[in-house]
């Protein structure tokens, strides 16, 4: 991704982008799908309100959220695909397998985003229960899918 110098008169703080003719890639983890399927179908919705054309969204499903990484690394090394979204949801157990795989997520997704060069966004809910992932997925506190599309979309407009 060839990033374009915006002096201060181009810069808009919005930073919406055309993305009319940008390809995304979105990878969903099926652990706790209630909840993946509703961010996917957000982000999604999202990407179409800003612009983006069903066809140009490609979607690639994933066991759990340790998987996202490779999945997202499948999708970003397509030289066609401009940005990758990462969609999961990793609920709060007993053990520390919660923070081994939230971990490995973030670091390898900021991996992915490095190597290719492309924005590879982080949409991986990390709650204490089921309700607070309900909450963020659709409930009160809105949904992440969304505001993972947004960020997809604005990291293009750099
Ligand atoms: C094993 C596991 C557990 C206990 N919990 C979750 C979870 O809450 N959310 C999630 O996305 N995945 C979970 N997984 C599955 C792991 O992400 C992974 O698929 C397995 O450890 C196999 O690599």
């Amino acid at each position: 991704m060839a990033t374009s110098l915006k002096n201060l008169s181009q810069y808009s703080e919005n930073n919406i982008p055309d993305i009319s003719n940008k390809k995304f890639g979105i990878v969903v983890s099926e652990w706790n799908d209630q909840v993946t399927e509703s961010l996917f179908e957000s982000a999604v919705e999202t990407l179409i309100k800003y612009g983006a054309k069903k066809k140009n969204i490609f979607r690639k499903n994933v066991p759990g959220s340790f998987e996202l990484t490779l999945g997202a690394q499948w999708l970003a090394e397509l030289n066609e695909i401009d940005a990758v979204i990462c969609l999961g949801c990793v609920i709060q157990g007993e053990t520390r397998h919660f923070d081994f795989i939230c971990d490995a997520v973030a670091h390898g997704i900021t991996n992915v985003a490095l190597k290719y060069n492309k924005p590879v966004i982080f949409g991986v809910l990390t709650p204490n229960t089921l309700q607070q992932a309900l909450d963020r997925a659709g409930g009160k506190h809105g949904n992440k899918g969304d505001e993972a599309a947004i960020t997809a979309i604005k990291m293009l407009g750099f």
